[in-house]
C-alpha cells in the first residue's frame, strides 16, 4: 500500500490503516518514513503524555486509570506501551494487554506496545513516530509509557509534549538516586502508590529536589497518586490539562516548542548516528578486528573509535 494511501486513511480514523501504519514505523520501512513526513503537518492536534519511571513505578496502572479518566470526559484515547527489551517487560506487556482488554473494548481507546530494535537505538525514533500517527489518526490524548532506563528513556520522553515522571514512597533512594536527567525533561511528578507509608516524605524529597533546580517558566506540581484505586487521577488529568493549555498560551510557548524541537530532532539524530555505526561496524566486521587490536593493546580505543567512524563516512559517500 501507498504512504499516501496510509497517510489518508490514519486521517480518516480507520483503524486497520492506523496498525499497519505503525507496523511500517516499528519496522523503520521507507513507507513508515513517507507517511510520517505526509502526516506530521496534521499533527499537534492531540495532548501527548509520556508516562516514565522506574519499572514497577506502577506506570501502566496509572496509564489505565487516566485512560479511563480521560474517557469520562468524553475523550478518545491512544496508548503506547514501548517495551525496552528485557524478557522480563515481555511478560508484563502482556499482563497489560489483558487489563486494558476492558477499556480498549469501548472503541474510543487503541492501544499499541512495540517492542524495541535490540540495542540498536531506535526506540526514541520509534515512539515520537507512533505518537505523531496516532496524534495525527484524532485521538485527543496519546499516552506513551517507557520504562526509566537510562538514555534510551530520555530521548523517548521527548517524544511528548508533556512528561510526567512516577515516583514512589518508602524509596528514599529512589527519589534521592532519580536521574537529573529525567527531572529535567518531567512537567508533572507524580508519587503513585501513595496508599503506602512515606508518601508525604516522597513528595517533600521531590520539592526538594525541584527547588535546586533552575527556574522555568512551568513549575511542576508534585501529586500523589493510588494508581491502583483511581485516587488522584482526576488530578492528575487536571494538571496535563493546565500544562497544555500552557504549552500552548504562555507567552514562552513558542519558545518551548523550539527547545523541545531541538531536543527531539538531537535526540534522533543520535540515535539514528548510533544505529548507523553499530551497522556499519558489524557488516563489514570492522568492529570485530578493532575489538581484536585493541584488547591486546595494540591500537588505542580512541584511535579505533575514529577508525569507525572513518568507515561510516566512506560508505555514505559510496551512497552519495
Ligand atoms: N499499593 C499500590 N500498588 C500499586 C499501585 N499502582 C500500581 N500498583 C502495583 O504495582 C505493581 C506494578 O504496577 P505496574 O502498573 O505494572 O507498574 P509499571 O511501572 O507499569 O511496571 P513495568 O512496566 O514493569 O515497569 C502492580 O502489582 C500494581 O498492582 C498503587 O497505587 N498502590
Ligand atoms: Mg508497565
Amino acid at each position: 500500500m501507498l504512504a499516501s494511501d496510509l497517510a489518508e486513511g490514519v486521517l480518516a480514523g480507520n483503524r486497520r490503516a492506523l496498525a499497519r501504519a505503525i507496523s511500517h514505523i516499528e519496522a523503520d520501512t521507507a513507507t513508515g518514513r513517507d507517511l510520517l513526513a505526509a502526516l506530521y503537518p496534521r499533527t499537534g492536534r492531540a495532548q501527548t503524555v509520556g508516562v516514565t519511571g522506574s519499572a514497577g513505578a506502577g506506570k501502566s496502572t496509572l496509564v489505565g486509570a487516566l485512560a479511563r479518566e480521560e474517557r469520562k470526559r468524553g475523550r478518545t484515547v491512544g496508548i503506547v506501551a514501548v517495551d525496552p527489551s528485557s524478557p522480563f517487560s515481555h511478560g508484563a506487556i502482556l499482563g497489560d494487554r489483558i487489563r486494558m482488554q476492558a477499556l480498549t473494548a469501548d472503541g474510543g481507546v487503541f492501544m499499541r506496545s512495540m517492542a524495541s530494535r535490540g540495542n540498536l537505538g531506535g526506540l526514541a525514533e520509534m515512539a515520537s513516530g507512533v505518537v505523531d500517527v496516532m496524534d495525527a489518526a484524532g485521538f485527543d490524548v496519546v499516552l506513551l509509557e517507557t520504562v526509566g532506563a537510562g538514555q534510551d528513556e530520555v530521548e523517548v520522553a521527548t517524544a511528548a509534549q508533556t512528561t510526567v515522571l512516577v515516583a514512589n514512597p518508602g524509596g528514599g533512594d529512589d527519589v534521592q538516586s532519580m536521574k537529573a536527567g529525567l527531572m529535567e525533561i518531567a512537567q508533572i511528578m507524580v508519587v503513585n502508590k501513595a496508599d503506602l507509608a512515606g508518601a508525604d516524605t516522597a513528595v517533600m524529597q521531590l520539592r526538594g529536589l525541584l527547588a535546586i533546580a533552575p527556574l522555568r517558566a512551568w513549575t511542576p506540581p508534585i501529586l500523589k497518586a493510588v494508581a491502583k484505586t483511581g485516587e488522584g487521577i482526576a488530578e492528575l488529568a487536571d494538571a496535563i490539562d493546565r500544562h497544555h493549555e500552557h504549552s500552548r498560551t504562555s507567552p514562552h510557548a513558542a519558545e518551548e516548542r523550539r527547545a523541545h524541537a531541538h531536543a527531539q530532532i538531537v535526540s534522533l539524530a543520535r540515535s539514528a548516528l548510533y544505529r548507523e555505526a553499530l551497522q556499519t561496524a558489524e557488516a563489514e566486521g570492522v568492529l570485530q578486528s578493532l575489538v581484536d587490536d585493541v584488547a591486546v593493546r595494540q591500537r588505542d580505543p580512541r584511535a579505533a573509535a575514529t577508525t569507525l567512524l572513518d568507515v561510516m563516512r566512506i560508505r555514505w559517500q559510496a551512497r552519495a
